[in-house]
């Protein structure tokens, strides 16, 4: 026997070539980069085996190979079979066919796949049971269980047919130990976890070391849900607190379309700061969920309809009046910008409420040009005429901004842990329009509401941070199906 368990436990990616067998790893692994881990139409493109060690704190705890696909099965059994005419083919058999073809140009792909499994590894077989059960993938699986070693059957579905499901899934439980889905393009956290806790039931010899990375895999993906909470509540405090603010000399302060220009102007540069540091948030949850092709762009068409003012937006994207009481936000603030002068923004004595900034907002969550603000400066101003005025802007009077704000990180950060990573086409994330702020608990917005106020008077309550923290993790455990309450 030069036969060698290795060590340590692998699992081959086998199946008919374009099956999704590398689009199944590249999900279950998380790597993007076709340079990495190459996914493409054409048939074929696997040509050699890849291993993918799972490795934690510089030790490798299991492996994973991908396999160029199948294709010539038919031929390749009848091959193997013409070997031991009148026996079943043993695992010999199969050795006997790899010496004898490898190298010689023919059964090339078969060879290689066949290859890790006469070495010890285990097979995970991709098929796409949107299509027909040919003879050619009875010829597959032939040959799959002449190996003897543990096989997982893995349903691929590409297409929207249940046509043959019945018909696949009656002959694969003759030939494999467990049969399973996984949708390379769908597969989020929980599900990419059942795979690897399948491997349990098809190989009870390797459990400790699989049990090692599910232990691992539960751990590193908390930490990622802890930093990502982490990272949603610094750009919250960051944009709650920003104020911009630009120093008016005395003159133009008593020109009142000076003084509307420039809060103008600063309104804009406001809401482009506010999009920065989303823009940052962004890129952090993007890395920190390892995609590399995905961007995220900022607003949606639905947002350049959204008026701040309207009650149609709370209901939509914030929270609604009743929730708003509940949580203990109201204040009653109809909405609007302020600006305050001479304080530097850090009070709100002289401030004055900007009307009709919907068009800004609109425009902040669009992300495009900025839209004519039709300020007003009246009423309850105060003009000093001394060496000039500092001039602030922001946050929004509305206690809704802060709901909206927290409402689109919610959103994003759901729409990239959905995100596989066979998914290559490098597409732009857009709001998708889901408010996911109403699906939190009341527990989970008091402390929010109550912190959010603070950090729109430019004081953050430390005191409550911790519970802010608990309520945006909690938020993200659900949206993960790693929470249900
Ligand atoms: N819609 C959809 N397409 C998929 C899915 N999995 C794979 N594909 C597509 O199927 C094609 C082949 O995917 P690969 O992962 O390269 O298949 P493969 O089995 O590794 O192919 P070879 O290496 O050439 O044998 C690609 O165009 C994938 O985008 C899926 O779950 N859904
Ligand atoms: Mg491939």
């Amino acid at each position: 026997m030069h036969s060698s368990i290795p060590s340590p436990p692998t699992f081959a990616v086998v199946g008919k070539v374009n099956a999704g067998k590398s689009s199944v790893l590249a999900t279950l692994l998380e790597v993007d980069d076709d340079k990495v881990l190459r996914i493409s139409s054409i048939p074929g493109e696997t040509t050699d085996c890849q291993s993918f060690p799972i490795a934690f704190d510089g030790t490798e705890y299991l492996r994973f190979i991908d396999t160029p696909g199948f294709s010539r099965p038919v031929e390749a059994m009848q091959h193997i079979m013409s070997l031991c005419p009148g026996h079943q083919p043993s695992v010999e058999t199969l050795r006997t066919f790899v010496d004898h073809y490898q190298g010689s140009g023919e059964f090339e792909d078969e060879c290689r796949l066949l290859s890790p499994l006469l070495e010890g590894a285990g097979l995970l077989y991709v098929i796409d049971p949107s299509k027909p059960l040919r003879d050619s993938f009875i010829a597959e699986m032939e040959i799959l269980r002449w190996t003897g070693q543990p096989r997982l059957a893995l349903l691929n579905s590409k297409g929207a047919s249940e046509e043959f499901m019945a018909d696949w899934r009656s002959k694969l439980g003759a030939y494999f130990n467990l049969v399973r889905t996984f949708n390379a393009h769908t597969a989020r956290y929980d599900e990419r976890v059942r795979l690897i806790r399948s491997l349990l039931d098809i190989d009870e010899m390797n459990a400790s070391s699989i049990q090692t990375v599910l232990r691992y895999l539960e751990m590193e993906w908390e930490q990622r849900e802890e930093e990502a909470s982490e990272a949603i509540l610094s750009f919250l405090e960051r944009a709650l607190t920003h104020r911009q603010t630009a120093t008016l000399a005395p003159r133009e302060m008593k020109i009142e379309s000076r003084r509307e220009r420039k809060s103008q102007e600063l309104a804009e540069q406001y809401f482009q700061s506010i999009m920065k540091m989303e823009s940052r948030l962004h890129e952090t949850l993007l890395k920190l969920y390892r995609h590399h092709l995905l961007t995220i762009e900022q607003g949606t068409e639905e947002y350049t309809r959204m008026d701040l003012f309207s009650e149609e937006t709370w209901q939509k994207w914030g929270l609604s009046r009743t929730q708003l009481t509940m949580a203990g936000g109201a204040t009653g603030a109809a909405g609007g910008l302020m600006v305050d002068i001479g304080t530097g923004g850090m009070t709100h004595g002289f401030g004055t409420l900007v009307g009709a900034v919907g068009g800004a907002v609109a425009a902040f969550f669009k992300g495009g040009a900025l839209p004519d603000l039709g300020f007003s400066l009246g009423g309850g101003l105060k003009l000093e005429s001394t060496d000039g005025q500092a001039l602030a802007v922001g946050p929004p009077k509305s206690d809704n901004f802060a709901w909206i704000l927290l409402d689109s990180c919610l959103n994003y950060y759901l729409q990239i842990v959905s995100r596989t990573h066979a998914q290559r086409d490098g597409v732009a994330l857009l709001h998708d329009g889901r408010s996911l702020t109403r699906e939190l608990t009341t527990e989970q917005r008091q402390p929010l509401a109550k912190w959010f106020a603070s950090c729109v008077k430019g004081k953050p309550e430390r005191s409550i941070e911790p519970k802010v923290f608990e309520a945006i993790h909690t938020a993200l455990r659900t949206l993960n199906g790693s929470h249900t309450s």
